[in-house]
């Protein structure tokens, strides 16, 4: 994938392929966006399975997509709920825009520099091999990083995603790295972010093969 439009800059990391638009909305719009997630989308706190207990999730988060979009991670299954306007106007916008088509989106709410995400890869197989997937953050902003899985990746990398950023994770990166969220001290509002997925095939078994969870 090459994005020559302006704004646009690829990011260096060995094995992956990572395309970043620090302003893909412009301030005001982005303002608008957030107050308006805020209210439409019906958070939850999602609960998932590590070392055999149940737990909550140290953020809220929700399942969105078309209704076949079913997206199994960290050993749960969830059932997407329908499109809010607003979310059906940014994955429009994406279509257009960048040329990707997204069926599904998880947005998660970070409320505090507590709330996170901990070190995992987008890589469920309902994805396919190589997903691309397309990350809008909106709030306050927050550094995501980047370290090798042992297959194959090679260095680490530190990003802040602003308000109004877009992030593209391609090719293979996720079967090379691990990403997470990490929490902070620093007095941080709230985030919202939005990753656009495409969900290819429902998981046909509950056989979990995953090194991976989301904690
Ligand atoms: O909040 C973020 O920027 C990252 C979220 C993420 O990695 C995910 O939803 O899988
Ligand atoms: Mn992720």
């Amino acid at each position: 994938m090459i994005i020559l439009a302006p704004g646009w800059e690829k990011l260096e990391l060995t094995g992956a392929e990572l395309w970043f638009c620090r302003e893909w909305f412009q301030r005001e719009e982005a303002d608008a966006m957030q107050a308006v997630l805020r209210l439409a989308i019906p958070w939850e706190t999602h609960r998932i399975r590590l070392f055999g207990r149940e737990i909550d999730t140290p953020r809220r988060s929700c399942w969105i997509g078309d209704p076949r979009a079913v997206y199994t991670y960290s050993r749960m299954r969830f059932e997407p709920h329908p499109w809010p306007v607003a979310l059906r106007d940014i994955r429009e916008r994406l279509r257009e825009g960048i040329g990707l088509d997204f069926n599904s989106v998880l947005a998660n709410l970070y409320r505090n520099g507590r709330d996170k995400m901990g070190w995992h890869s987008d890589d469920e197989p309902e994805l396919g091999p190589c997903p691309t997937i397309a990350s809008l953050s909106l709030g306050a902003t927050r550094r995501f990083i980047f370290k090798p899985r042992c297959e194959g990746g090679r260095g680490r990398l530190a990003v802040d995603l602003p308000h109004g950023s877009l992030l593209l994770m391609a090719g293979e990166t996720q079967a090379r790295y691990r990403h997470a969220l990490p929490g902070t001290r620093a007095a941080v509002g709230e985030r919202i972010n939005l990753t656009f997925r495409q969900i290819l095939h429902e998981r046909k078994t509950c056989g979990f093969i995953d090194s991976n969870y989301l904690n």
